[in-house]
């Protein structure tokens, strides 16, 4: 099982390397990959594995961040969250967006980035998304709100980008144009 220690942080060089295709169809390895990519966050979501293992909560990870540049990330929204969403993505895309955006009013967190970057990352509202399941479908669908968040986060990882880079160093809350902000309940980001 992936734990802290297997995960890279900022300053490593494969975080900011544009992540290599995936070969479909998926070699056993890959597959594997993208099962224990998706385990690390359902574990870190279950509080006794969370503290067993000393894990980070997190809704998302992509290969990158265990220092493999292959492009495949997970998500995983339980349905506590309202959000029934999981799934791992192997070569995603955005094939359109709205023109509107949106943040996290709180600001994003990264399992790669050990301190807090306060600030607002505009990202797009709405997308309609692409890519390929474990077992080699290809699935398309429409996210909005925090599952559109993550999946934006975690493709930016496959393109070598970190949520910071999105952040206005002048004025990091400084109003977003044509943007919503996106309140998540009590649950602070980590
Ligand atoms: C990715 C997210 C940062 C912003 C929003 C949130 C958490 C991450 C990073 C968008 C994507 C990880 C991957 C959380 C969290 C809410 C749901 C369910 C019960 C605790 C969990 C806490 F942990 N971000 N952490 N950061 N990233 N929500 N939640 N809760 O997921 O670096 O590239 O378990
Ligand atoms: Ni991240």
């Amino acid at each position: 099982m992936i734990v802290m220690k297997d995960i890279i942080r900022e300053g490593h060089p494969t975080l900011r390397q544009k992540a290599e295709e995936v070969k479909l169809p998926l070699s056993a390895e890959d597959q594997k990959l993208g099962e224990e990519l998706l385990e690390y966050v359902k574990n870190s979501q279950d509080d006794e594995l969370a503290e067993k293992y000393d894990l980070r909560p997190g809704v998302g990870i992509a290969a990158p961040q265990i220092n493999i540049s292959k492009r495949i990330f997970a998500l995983h929204f339980d349905e506590h969250s309202g959000e029934n969403l999981s799934l791992v993505a192997v070569n995603p895309k955005i094939v359109s967006h709205s023109v509107e955006k949106a943040y996290l009013s709180g600001g994003e967190g990264c399992l790669s980035v050990d301190r807090s970057v306060p600030g607002y990352v505009p990202r797009y509202a709405r997308i309609t998304v692409k890519g390929y399941t474990l077992t080699g479908e290809e699935f398309k669908t429409r996210l909005k709100g925090l599952p559109a968040i993550a999946f934006q986060h975690e493709l930016d990882h496959l393109n070598g980008i970190m949520f910071y880079d999105h952040i206005n160093p002048n004025d990091p809350f400084q109003e977003v144009e044509n943007a919503s902000p996106i309140d998540l309940q009590a649950e602070t980001v980590e």
